[in-house]
């Protein structure tokens, strides 16, 4: 199973490229810019990892993203993730930013979209990885931050396929953001939302209402509403669910227990992604592994995720049967 798992075309639809920030290329680039971090190791980051919420990762994952500065930051930040994309068999990738913790900073937008941009651009040619990039608000900094991050995006909407939604979910409901991602459907982009992370299921269905969403990241409490898990089937609404990512974040107590085989056998449309891979202790072949582990199942269910993420993913009709 492990041969057949690592061989596995696969199609990631749920990465923030932030989170795929490892402790040694955050060394480095401390050392380069000079900017102070509060380890002495890579060890020593990896050994703070401990999390007990979102929130208690949040705060460490904005902390690390203050090492990326220039252009050449980004590039090199995005290049290895799709170094590891290549040795999981990931062909295609939906990459989610956040340009609000790094303008909040003083960097400036275009320096982040050039640098992640120049990297997928060159993973194309050299690597034969394609990929979307998805701009994410912040969900607990305000609408008005929003609607001027959305007025930024407007000059690289050739770059931008869609603009999602993360960040901490209590306290921050779909409602929130209603005006801006009407504005942005108006513009052209599609629209996700993470939602039912560690929310409520109301907010799955929220996000589908007020967001427009085309799908949702995470919705793993969509269970709490029997109704809602039926038209999330009869919809064909994909969920980007992250195994590992739950379970550090302790949205589920262990593998056991969660929810995603359960829902792919029902006939949701589920995959599975790897979040913040740096972060929750694994990329994509260690979420496959991790999940089958724990829950056994056949070859056929396996590869049943890389067709829903297929089908879920944001590319033309001619793209999809390349990769099928
Ligand atoms: C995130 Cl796991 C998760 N949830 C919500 N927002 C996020 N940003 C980065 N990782
Ligand atoms: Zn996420």
């Amino acid at each position: 199973m492990k041969e057949f798992i690592c061989g596995l075309p696969k199609v990631e639809l749920h990465l923030h490229i932030e989170g795929s920030l490892e402790p040694e290329l955050m060394f480095e680039l401390a050392k380069r810019n000079q900017v102070a971090i509060p380890y002495n190791t890579p060890q020593e980051v990896r050994d703070a990892y401990e999390f007990h919420n979102l929130q208690s990762f949040l705060d460490i994952y904005y902390q690390g993203a203050n090492v990326l500065i220039h252009e050449q930051d980004f590039f090199d930040l995005t290049w290895a993730y799709l170094l590891r994309c290549r040795e999981d068999n990931v062909l295609h990738t939906e990459i989610f930013f956040d340009p609000q913790t790094h303008t909040s900073r003083g960097i400036e937008f275009d320096t982040v979209i050039s640098g992640i941009h120049g990297a997928l651009v060159q993973a194309q040619h050299e690597l034969g990885i394609t990929s979307q990039l998805i701009m994410c608000f912040l969900r607990h900094l305000d609408e008005a931050s929003a609607f001027e991050t959305l007025e930024q995006a407007l000059p690289h909407k050739d770059k931008i396929i869609a603009v999602g939604l993360d960040s901490s979910e209590q306290g921050h409901p779909p409602q929130k953001f209603e005006n801006v991602f009407q504005k942005a459907l108006t513009e052209g982009f599609l629209t996700v939302a993470h939602a039912g992370e560690e929310g409520p299921a109301q907010n799955i269905d929220d996000a589908l209402a007020l967001l427009g969403t085309a799908r949702i990241d995470h919705g793993v409490r969509c269970v709490e509403d029997e109704a809602l898990v039926e038209r999330l089937i009869e919809d064909k609404v994909p969920l980007t669910v992250c195994p590992l990512s739950n379970t550090k974040l302790k949205v589920f107590e262990d593998m056991g227990q969660h929810n995603v085989v359960d829902l792919l056998r029902r006939g949701v449309c589920v995959t599975l992604n790897s979040d913040d891979p740096a972060y929750f202790g694994g990329y994509m072949n260690a979420n496959f592994l991790a999940v089958v582990k724990a829950h056994p199942m056949s070859k056929e269910e396996v590869a049943q995720f890389t067709l829903n993420a297929i089908e879920a993913s944001f590319i033309s009709e001619s793209e999809k049967l390349r990769l099928q």
